[in-house]
């Protein structure tokens, strides 16, 4: 045997070990290296920061339970961290993305290697940006399949696509983000939604690059739809077929038929699709639900083309699907309070029923006086926005640091439980002097093992409209909903504590209502906050801590060595 030989087989018995070493830990690892990128969108072309020069970006395949490790390196230009949306991370926050919540930005040219520990969920989740408006387009699809040796609670499809919405400005992000925050108003609308990173038919120079989804006759495909929409639900609907609904956010639900469904951003929906119509070209489309009287919004529609492989003479054009109308409330909130989860007698859900925590918590759009009345906002005032009529400010360095190393005036624990003020939440005219919240970084600490019940409460201050809430490192039951003021005598005899859906973001029904629960059993800090990205801008977020409890196993795991500092 020659020397090189050798050389090369002692090579190989390294790699082999190295190899072996990380399947003994079980971790499957990636690399996500975010980076400025040209993009030709809508006859334009400019940079846009992607992962790995891909957008929409990576999609992950895990199967239920596995912990995989993310290495992202920052390349491009600003800050930016990745958050792992809808991922619970049990105890271990460190890795969950939120600036300045759970950790410092990954600065340019920094590391951040990311565990992400995955537990109860199953279905489609995704992971974005979340560090000012760079989530526009850093984002991609997580699919957590099956443990390996069980299946789906439905036939296994004959394919599964991923159906990623998004919103394309053709001006720079940060540009828009920059000219948001200064001029105090309502952020310019975008120039088109996409369907996986592409505007569609409708639009100019879109055409050639529309996506297609090529189906046999005869089949079921599972469409695993997010919205990675910065401003807006969304509806969305295929033409001439129903489709299945069967999951939502990582979690299975009743199978409901439906011709179209409203989507939240932040939100994942699961549907089932039956190619059994005539042979041809049909649109799936989406567009804007807007509730905000007198907001503007992005008028256009998104489409892709679900095209039946067989021969056939195609008809000039495909027909578009019937879409609610953009301000039809009631069609958003008839869709979301459909959702069951799957259980029955043998698969109870543990929706917590004997409540240790009440909290409730008003959402609001506000304003605050701006000098010489020069912002953007009604009046001249600059548009805000809070919960419990805090506008919650991000502080210096993240809060998870500052609790887990006692740093004092980070941020403050008085966050209330009620609302500060009451009055008729969804009045027609309100008061002006209510409009003005109070700024403020404070968080509400949870027992360990509380069992929590939150009523979110939309209010009719500036901007009546829906807000879709999101809660980090948790999903909770949506055990009920209602339009108006919320009544603690009526509306809790109407709650579903036998089937609720299983969620992570519940949009709140304009000038609505909806009450959550969950169990306290995930120790660390979790953000909470709209999932319309001006309202998050604008303040509508808070932070909860959860204690530890006694045992070892209810406590917050260590940081990481590799934490990105301030
Ligand atoms: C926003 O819209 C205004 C008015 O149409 C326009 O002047 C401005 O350039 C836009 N800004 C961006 C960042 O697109
Ligand atoms: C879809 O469902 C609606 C309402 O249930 C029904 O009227 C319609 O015929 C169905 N369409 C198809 C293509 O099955
Ligand atoms: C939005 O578009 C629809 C047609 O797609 C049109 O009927 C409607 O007038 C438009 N609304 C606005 C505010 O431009
Ligand atoms: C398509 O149309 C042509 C001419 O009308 C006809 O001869 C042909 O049979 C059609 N093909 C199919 C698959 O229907
Ligand atoms: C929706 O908007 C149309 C005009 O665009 C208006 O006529 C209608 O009253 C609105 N509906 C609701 C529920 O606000
Ligand atoms: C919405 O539903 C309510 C009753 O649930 C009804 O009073 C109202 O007219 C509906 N609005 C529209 C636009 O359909
Ligand atoms: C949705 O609307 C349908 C038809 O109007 C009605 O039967 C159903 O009860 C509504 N569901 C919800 C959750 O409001
Ligand atoms: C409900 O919880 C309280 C503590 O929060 C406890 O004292 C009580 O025994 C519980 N009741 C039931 C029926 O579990
Ligand atoms: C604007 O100011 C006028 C006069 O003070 C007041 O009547 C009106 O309600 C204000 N509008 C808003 C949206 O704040
Ligand atoms: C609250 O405001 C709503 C909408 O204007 C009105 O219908 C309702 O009667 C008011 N409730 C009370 C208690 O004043
Ligand atoms: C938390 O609740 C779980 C299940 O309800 C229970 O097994 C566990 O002992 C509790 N832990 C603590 C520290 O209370
Ligand atoms: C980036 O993050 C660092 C650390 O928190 C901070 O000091 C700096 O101001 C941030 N840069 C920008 C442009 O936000
Ligand atoms: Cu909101």
């Amino acid at each position: 045997m020659s020397l090189i030989m050798k050389f090369s087989v002692l090579q190989i018995l390294g790699l082999l070990i190295l190899d072996g070493l990380l399947h003994c830990q079980g971790l499957a690892r990636h690399t996500f290296v975010v980076k400025d990128v040209p993009y030709t969108r809508l006859c334009s072309t400019k940079n846009i920061l992607t992962v790995n020069g891909q957008f929409p970006g990576p999609t992950l395949h895990v199967n239920k339970g596995d912990t995989i490790v993310v290495d992202v390196l920052n390349k491009g230009n600003y800050n930016i961290t990745i958050h792992w949306h809808g991922v619970k991370q049990p105890r271990y926050p460190w890795s969950d993305g939120p600036e300045y919540i759970t950790q410092c930005p990954i600065q340019p040219g920094q590391k951040f290697s990311q565990k992400i520990i995955f537990s109860s969920e199953e279905g489609t989740l995704w992971w974005h940006a979340h560090s000012d408006w760079t989530r526009a387009t850093v984002y991609g699809a997580i699919i957590i399949h099956p443990k390996k040796g069980t299946s789906y609670p439905f036939p296994k499809p004959h394919a599964e696509v991923p159906i990623i919405l998004g919103e394309w400005w053709k001006k720079d992000i940060m540009e828009l983000y920059n000219e948001f925050r200064e001029s105090g108003g309502d952020p310019n609308v975008s120039d088109a939604y996409t369907i996986n990173g592409q505007p569609g038919d409708l639009y100019p120079c879109s055409k050639s690059e529309t996506f297609k989804l090529m189906v046999d006759y005869g089949k079921t495909y599972l469409l695993r739809i997010i919205n990675a929409a910065l401003q807006d639900i969304l509806f969305f609907a295929i033409a001439k077929h129903n489709i299945t609904v069967v999951g939502t956010d990582a979690s299975y639900t009743k199978p409901l038929k439906t011709d179209y469904i409203a989507i939240s951003p932040g939100q994942t929906i699961d549907v089932l699709l039956e190619t059994n119509q005539a042979l041809g070209d049909y649109y799936m489309a989406a567009k804007v639900y807007s509730s905000a009287n007198g907001v503007l919004y992005d008028n256009t529609t998104t489409t892709a083309i679900v095209h039946y492989n067989q021969n056939y003479n195609a008809s000039s054009r495909p027909q578009l699907p019937n879409l609610p109308s953009y301000n039809d409330t009631n069609a958003s909130a008839n869709f979301t309070g459909s959702l069951r989860s799957l259980a029955d007698d043998n698969h109870p859900v543990h929706v917590p029923l004997n409540i240790s925590t009440q909290l409730m918590f008003t959402v609001s759009v506000n304003t605050f006086p701006c000098s010489t009345n020069s912002c953007q906002g009604p009046n001249g005032s600059r548009l805000a926005a809070s919960v419990n009529n805090i506008s919650f400010e991000l502080p210096s360095i993240d809060i998870l640091q500052a609790y887990y190393n006692h740093i004092s005036g980070v941020y403050g624990d008085q966050f209330p439980s009620f609302p500060p003020f009451i009055f008729n939440f969804t009045a027609e005219d309100l008061p002006l002097a209510l409009e003005t919240p109070k700024r403020g970084t404070e968080v509400k600490v949870l027992e360990y093992n509380s069992t929590v019940e939150l009523v979110l409460q939309g209010t009719n201050l500036a901007a009546g409209t829906d807000h879709p809430i999101h809660i980090h490192g948790y999903s909770f039951y949506v055990v009920g909903w209602g339009f108006g003021n919320f009544d603690k005598d009526k509306d809790p005899l109407g709650y579903n504590l036998v089937d609720p859906p299983l969620q992570n973001t519940i949009a709140v029904p304009k000038n609505g209502w909806a009450t959550i629960r969950f169990k306290a059993d995930n120790p660390g800090v979790w953000f909470m906050h709209c999932h319309l990205e001006r309202h998050l801008s604008w303040g509508m977020d808070m932070t909860f801590i959860v204690k530890n409890g006694s045992n070892p196993e209810a406590q917050l795991l260590p940081p990481p060595s590799d934490l990105p500092p301030c």
